[in-house]
């Protein structure tokens, strides 16, 4: 409200992958924001969703899971998790409620504990009938110290259940303050970025194994045709290996046209312009230990 004091503040979601954080920016937003799968690792940037209403503006940011490992690619996923938790005025611990609690949580919480007071811990997928939040709210207390009750969510981001309670919660938390973006805006992400995730979402639920770990999305070029409205798009898709790309690439072309029509689709729902897509696989072996390519593609 006009003359009113408004709220602002950056809220970084963390939690180990597939546990529904881009899944929850999406339905925050009301939009697609992030890009959702199955497979664990999907989300590989600090990606930025808005949130605003009357009391103010949420800038959350989506990060990559975390997870224990040793291996360069995922210790720099890490790596942007830990550098978000710095930045953020609050944190949105998110936990997989159907899952078991274990090492890797205890991880999470122990990167957390200086943070405790700013954290807001949500206990997701609730309307899962293997869903035990009473007891992943049992282990997460007893492993991150300090956290009160107050603090604590059970939610269904898939169904929309109870985000208003978390809006609450983290509203309370982060400071006052003037709105860092347009109230109509709601992710500061480019153009040629989304095109590229919605690409990678559509590839990586038609492949299986290490291939969605193996691809990477580049736009080669775009050209806007402004009569028609049309973004005209060359990208390629870079897996690994040679034995990757007929894969990727279907039998008679099946695979990547049913990516490129699918691509082309829900992009339409995220512009309001036509984007046209021309898709070339291409191989990069190796690429996941390569400083330079990992430093320009996860940011
Ligand atoms: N049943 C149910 N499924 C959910 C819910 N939230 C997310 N999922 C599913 O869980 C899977 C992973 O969701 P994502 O949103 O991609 O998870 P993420 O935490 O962003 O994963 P990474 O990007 O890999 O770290 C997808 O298949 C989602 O549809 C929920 O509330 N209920
Ligand atoms: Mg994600």
């Amino acid at each position: 409200m006009d003359g009113e004091i408004k709220k602002c503040g950056v809220v970084a979601i963390v939690g180990r992958p597939s546990v529904g954080k881009s899944t929850f920016l999406n339905s925050v937003c009301d939009q697609k924001v992030s890009i959702v799968s199955e497979i664990p690792q999907t989300t590989r940037n600090s990606i930025r969703g808005i949130y605003n209403d009357e009391r103010g503006q949420l800038i959350f940011i989506d990060t990559p899971g975390y997870h224990l490992s040793e291996k360069k690619f995922n210790s720099k996923l890490g790596t942007i998790a830990r550098q978000a938790l710095q930045d953020a005025d609050a944190i949105l611990y998110m936990v997989d409620s159907t899952r078991k609690m274990g090492k890797e949580e205890d991880a999470i919480c122990e990167m957390l504990q200086p943070f405790a007071e700013k954290t807001i811990l949500a206990l997701n997928k609730i309307d899962r009938e293997d869903s035990h939040a009473g007891m992943s709210s049992i282990f997460i207390s007893g492993s991150l110290k300090g956290l009160s009750s107050s603090q604590i969510v059970r939610i269904s981001a898939k169904e929309k259940t109870d985000m208003a309670s978390v809006l609450e919660k983290l509203f309370s938390i982060v400071p006052c303050g003037d709105i860092l973006y347009p109230e109509d805006c709601y992710t500061d992400q480019a153009p040629d970025f989304r095109i590229a995730e919605i690409i990678r979402e559509q590839a990586i639920i038609r492949v299986r194994e290490e291939i969605p770990h193996s691809l990477y999305v580049e736009i080669a070029d775009m050209e806007w045709e402004k009569p028609g409205k049309i973004l005209w798009v060359r990208a390629f898709l870079t897996v690994e290996a040679e034995s990757q790309k007929p894969i990727l690439i279907g039998k008679g072309a099946s695979v990547i046209k049913e990516i490129r029509i699918e691509s082309m689709k829900a992009l339409r729902k995220i512009f309001d312009y036509r984007v046209h897509l021309d898709l070339k696989v291409k191989v990069n072996k190796k690429w996941r230990s390569r400083d330079k390519l990992l430093d320009r593609l996860i940011y």
